[in-house]
């Protein structure tokens, strides 16, 4: 799982049917990224698709096609919309710019060009691209940990509770906190503590091997993680894992009946073989008649009510 606060070297993608447009525009912007190139559409797709690019360079006549269809395919992909397209275009008219501009193009650069002003004015897309960038990473991580936060937690748990009424496919959702949490804090200190959190979350993101599982932080020393097409036996064992994983930890823990620091999970879960939650409160017996947000709240009830089971029946265990 790569870490989200990542964030590479520029990387710009020119797409024009022209080979030698392609090695101007090319030598034009070598000081400030990786570039890469397409001569169709079609190309461009995949490349897109290979690795997003920061910036997109893309000429509006193409055979085959545009880059108008490029950019309304850029703008339809929830990976690719806000990657800024500039258009480069022999067609200078005024009723071409304004469509570009209007389809969500970023900019618009007539030829023939100034080398140096295309430079300028991309340098100027990437600026704006980092700091978009920058603004969802603050509002969806975590800044302790790395991982999810809540508002990523709440809106990927809504996504994936819809897709599993939709197509009736199982979901579980597993709710860990660090035992005896408070204690630690007072014996170690609280940078130890902040220290602790760091290495559950690394613990957390190793124990899912699926790419749809999310792993966020629900607040203080508490964890979510949501597990699409997962049933109860398959979050039992994903859960396992990830006690084993805290245990090779082996973080000393005084207050701790093992001497080491444990932690108490709870799953929740929507079945489809029974079409019943797992131990759910009585009045969420029909997930697929209930709203998205009811088998939501329902999911993470279900978990809490297992995870204070677990602390009632002496911690350190996971409890479904
Ligand atoms: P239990 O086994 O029942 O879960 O006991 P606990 O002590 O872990 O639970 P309690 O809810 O009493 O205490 C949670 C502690 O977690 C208290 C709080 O100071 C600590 N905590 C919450 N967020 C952070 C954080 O970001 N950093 C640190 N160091 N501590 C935190
Ligand atoms: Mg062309
Ligand atoms: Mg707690
Ligand atoms: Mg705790």
């Amino acid at each position: 799982m790569p870490h989200l606060l990542d964030s590479g070297p520029a990387s710009l993608l020119i797409v024009d049917d022209d080979i030698t447009v392609v090695q101007v525009l090319a030598k034009a912007l070598a000081g400030i990224g990786s570039i890469r190139y397409a001569l169709s559409g079609a190309d461009a797709l995949r490349l897109l698709e290979q690795e997003p690019p920061d910036v997109v360079l893309l000429d509006a006549h193409m055979p085959g096609m545009s880059g108008f269809d490029v950019l309304g395919a850029m703008r339809a992909h929830p990976q690719w919309e806000d990657i800024p397209a500039i258009f480069v275009t022999s067609d200078t008219s005024q009723g071409m710019e304004e469509e570009g501009l209007a389809q969500g193009a970023a900019d618009f650069i007539g030829k023939p060009f100034h080398p140096a002003i295309v430079a300028a004015r991309v340098r100027t897309q990437l600026r704006l691209k980092r700091a978009l960038d920058r603004l969802r990473q603050l509002s969806s991580i975590d800044a302790l940990t790395g991982i999810a936060n809540r508002r990523t937690l709440d809106e990927t748990l809504l996504r994936e509770c819809k897709r599993s009424q939709r197509s009736r496919t199982a979901i579980a959702v597993l709710m860990l906190d660090v035992d005896h949490f408070k204690r630690f804090n007072d014996t170690y200190g609280h940078g130890a503590g902040d220290d602790v959190l760091v290495q559950i979350a690394r613990a957390l993101e190793r124990s899912s091997n699926r790419p749809a599982d999310l792993v966020a932080r629900y607040g203080g020393e508490e964890f979510t993680m949501v597990l699409p097409d997962t049933d109860g036996d398959g979050a039992m064992a994903v859960a396992s894992t990830l006690m084993a994983n805290v245990a090779q930890l082996k973080i000393p823990h005084s207050a701790s009946a093992t001497g080491f620091l444990t932690v108490s999970i709870g799953i929740g879960c929507f079945d489809k073989a029974s079409d019943h939650w797992h131990q759910a409160p009585s009045d969420f017996r029909e997930p697929s008649t209930t709203s998205t947000l009811v088998c939501a709240k329902a999911l993470l009830a279900t978990a809490d009510q297992a995870l204070y089971a677990a602390k009632q029946a002496g911690r350190a265990r996971a409890i479904l």
